[in-house]
């Protein structure tokens, strides 16, 4: 091991090391307070200035990060978040926790990554160690980080040491936490694996090493399209027993009682959140790059993508065995975010599915109590409470979030026509 990480590392084990954490959302700043309890000093770098002051002032805004807890590392003096970037010159290791979204083309949007690429160049220095947690394609932390750090004065893995390590926080996750996650590390060099091992294995209880920063960020990449394939899966199997007259959702309980071989997962209305409808147009948008098409990992998204649709569709034949055009019908769609107990609404399939049924002219109103108001077209509209007089006005109810915080016996004792796309009615009361 070479000098300038012997040392990096006794700054780590010693909690001398000054860690940086960039971007303080619903990874950054667990992770940040993880570090301070460990007693770590932490900068944390943002650039909403609401974001700052809130966290110097020891108010949490990220659920997993209970206010006392924040409030007490920023009392203790480890915790300080600040909007100047050429404060990173100020830490010894930094962990890279941004946003890496799909711009409108649905092409990877690496440009909060470049942000923090770009300020790395102005304030590397030797003895740093610099992390990329955000999920993205293989090749980025070696095609567009390295090459902003290294620059032609430090070299990396003998003055500064680079690595990738997905993030794997689960926002609401009652079980699976920072401490209890295992840790995936890759690096550029052995030494850069070993330091960014050093460091998460203050906070976490298993880091597992794999040999470079490309099988790194494919692990990440791996995890979440095993998932869009398998919801897939699920929401073409829903198609056809619904074509065959036959309940999905027993035939997934009934292959569930295999013991080996198989997993669960259910069908939808649709795959919402920020993960897992774009994390496979990362790795597809890479293979496109070497002329090779992901051709399962796009089919499943395209499935995936084209459920609201299957579902306003199937609420118009609903409405059709009811005599009811969709044009003038009362709809009541019940959940709005994107998955049960959480009030994110991004990508929610609930969102399309309010858009086509009202460009079909239906009259949609939404009830989530997480969610209390939506933008939709540009308007606002708000959550409405579910009660028997609206339920009794309705033409159709449809189930699209299947949130444990709903009163499913109104629904049941209304008597409307519903459409349930979580199977939520069958459940045992
Ligand atoms: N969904 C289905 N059927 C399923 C599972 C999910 O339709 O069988 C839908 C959900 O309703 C939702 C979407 O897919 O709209 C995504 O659901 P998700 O359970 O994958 O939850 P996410 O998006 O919060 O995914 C995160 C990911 N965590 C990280 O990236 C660190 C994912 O890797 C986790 O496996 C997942 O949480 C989890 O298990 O909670």
């Amino acid at each position: 091991m070479n000098e300038q990480a012997r040392v990096l590392i006794e700054q780590i084990e010693s909690r001398q090391a000054r860690v940086g954490v960039v971007g303080l959302g619903y990874v950054g700043l667990p992770l940040a307070v993880e570090f301070a309890e460990a007693g770590f000093s932490i900068l944390g770098f943002e650039v909403a200035r609401d974001k700052v002051e809130a966290v110097n002032a020891g108010n949490s805004y990220v659920g997993d990060v209970p206010e006392e807890q924040l409030a007490a590392a920023v009392e203790a003096g480890r915790l300080e978040a600040t909007l100047d970037y050429d404060r990173l010159a100020e830490a010894d290791a930094i962990c890279i926790c941004v946003p890496t979204p799909l711009n409108k083309t649905g092409d990877p949007d690496v440009s909060f990554i470049m942000t923090a690429a770009n300020s790395l160049q102005r304030t590397v220095r030797a003895g740093q160690l610099v992390v990329l947690e955000s999920t993205t394609y293989p090749g980025t932390t070696r095609e567009l980080l390295l090459p902003a750090l290294a620059g032609t004065r430090l070299e990396v893995g003998k003055d500064f040491f680079l690595a990738f390590s997905p993030e794997r926080v689960d926002p609401g996750n009652p079980v699976y936490k920072i401490h209890n996650t295992p840790k995936v590390v890759g690096g550029i060099t052995a030494d850069c694996a070993e330091c960014a091992n050093r460091l998460y294995s203050t906070i976490i209880e298993q880091v597992i090493l794999v040999s470079s920063t490309e099988a790194a960020e494919l692990t990440k990449l791996l995890e979440n399209t095993f998932r869009s394939v398998n919801i897939a899966l699920a929401n073409e199997m829903a198609i056809v027993c619904d074509k065959l007259d036959v309940d999905v959702w027993e035939v997934i309980e009934a292959a569930a009682t295999k013991p080996f071989g198989f997993m669960k997962f259910t069908p939808g209305p649709g795959l919402g959140g920020h993960c897992i409808p774009v994390d496979p147009h990362y790795l597809s948008w890479k293979m496109k790059t070497l002329d090779y098409k992901t051709r399962l990992i796009e089919l499943a998204s395209e499935i995936n993508a084209e459920m609201p649709r299957y579902v306003s569709e199937k609420v118009a034949d609903l409405l059709n065995d009811h005599g009811r055009p969709v044009r003038g019908s009362r709809v009541v769609v019940v959940g709005a975010a994107y998955k049960p107990d959480t009030n994110d609404t991004r990508e929610s399939p609930a969102l399309d599915i309010i858009r086509l049924l009202a460009e079909k002219g239906a009259e949609v109103i939404y009830h989530d109590p997480m969610v209390p108001n939506l933008r939709h077209e540009g308007q606002d509209i708000e959550s409405m409470p579910l009660d028997e007089k609206r339920l009794a006005g309705a033409d159709v109810v449809v189930i699209v979030t299947d949130h444990t915080d709903i009163d499913y016996d109104l629904i049941r004792r209304s008597g409307r026509p519903v459409l349930d796309t979580r199977n939520v009615l069958q459940r045992p009361a």
